[in-house]
């Protein structure tokens, strides 16, 4: 199988340097419902029709997915696809599900999605595969993978440990340390959440004290995190697994007045996150690389469509933010709040 190009992007610096780059996984997996071998991704310039391809978001509104919109529009308009975006108002699958159900109604050729629950999304993901549609994974997953052409995320496992090797660095006397979350069954969180709390655990300096879920509500994790700072006022770290996590964390911490006495690691990188590290209420982003995911997602279809193969499996990098990289090689990692 020819090797999908390399999105390298490794503005890491200082101490809590840490990136990987986009890695195709090589082995065909079970995702491969690709017909037959006659390119790979890695060579499409242009798609042989106009497809009509949709992307589902996670949720809208949410910088994440409004960056990966923009790589998947760019890399639509290269290869001569068209493509529609839309989301649900809650990451919640019961938002998604209707969306998704009304989207492989109407046919399209592909189907670009961001499961918001492995579970529950995978019964509506099986019956588009079942109605013909091509189904490209990007950011989260679902239960079983092999209803995709391909699956496109970041390295969240890597991410949840790169966010406690930052808070190592940040903390090295040790301590207690809490996980801010989302909603457990979001598989990419849930992989952050899992990296994180193993390697807290083979430091005997730390302590994990558990982790709370804020339903992705910026409010929610402000005031659970202002509980938390009052039960266990010596928490010495707090990784926040997303952008909604990570902005209510830092409101919290500031309402405390513990701005700049706790480690705070956000995952994301958002405008309002950015804001929080230059204030020093948050010491460092985790920033994925969205539109590469949407760029992959596209090429996956399209590859896929045409008869070509398709890399079944492809991890994207991350780049670490802090003050001293933001308004330098870190800056293009910050997300878009439009293209
Ligand atoms: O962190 C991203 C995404 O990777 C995750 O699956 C859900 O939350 C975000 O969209 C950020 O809000």
């Amino acid at each position: 199988m020819k090797r999908m190009p390399l999105a390298v992007l490794c503005a890491a610096t200082l101490a809590l340097a840490a990136c990987s780059s986009s890695k195709p996984d090589e082995e065909k997996g079970s995702a491969a419902d690709n017909g037959p071998a006659a390119s790979s991704q890695a060579s499409v310039d242009k798609a042989s029709k106009n497809y009509n391809i949709q992307f589902v978001q996670g949720v809208q509104g949410d910088e994440f997915y409004i960056t990966m919109q923009c790589g998947i529009e760019a890399e639509a308009k290269k290869l001569g696809v068209t493509v529609k975006t839309q989301g649900p108002t809650k990451f919640d699958p019961t938002l998604q599900k209707p969306i998704v159900d009304s989207v492989v109604t109407s046919k399209p050729d592909a189907l670009l999605v961001a499961p918001t629950d492995v579970t529950a999304m995978q019964g509506p993901l099986n019956q588009a595969k079942a109605a013909g549609v091509k189904v490209v994974l990007v950011d989260t997953t679902v239960d079983d993978p092999s209803v995709a052409v391909s699956a496109i995320a970041s390295d969240n496992i890597g991410g949840g440990k790169a966010a406690f090797e930052a808070i190592q660095k940040l903390a090295p006397q040790g301590g207690k340390v809490l996980a801010m979350g989302v909603t457990p069954g979001i598989s990419t969180t849930d992989q952050r959440a899992k990296g994180f709390e193993d390697a807290v655990k083979a430091d005997s300096k730390f302590t994990y004290v558990g982790i709370q879920y804020s339903n992705n509500d910026p409010a929610t994790a402000s005031n659970l995190i202002s509980a938390a700072l009052q039960k266990d006022p010596d928490i010495v770290g707090v990784f926040a697994l997303n952008l909604f996590s990570a902005e209510g964390t830092a409101t919290g911490i500031k309402q405390s007045g513990k701005a700049g006495k706790i480690q705070v690691i956000g995952f994301d990188a958002g405008p309002n996150q950015v804001a929080a590290l230059r204030a020093g209420t948050v010491q460092a982003l985790i920033a994925q690389q969205p539109a590469e995911i949407g760029k992959f997602g596209v090429d996956a279809a399209v590859a896929s469509l045409d008869g070509g193969s398709v890399t079944p499996k492809v991890q994207t990098g991350f780049t670490i933010l802090t003050k001293d990289n933001i308004d330098g090689e870190g800056a293009n990692a910050v997300y878009k709040s439009k293209c």
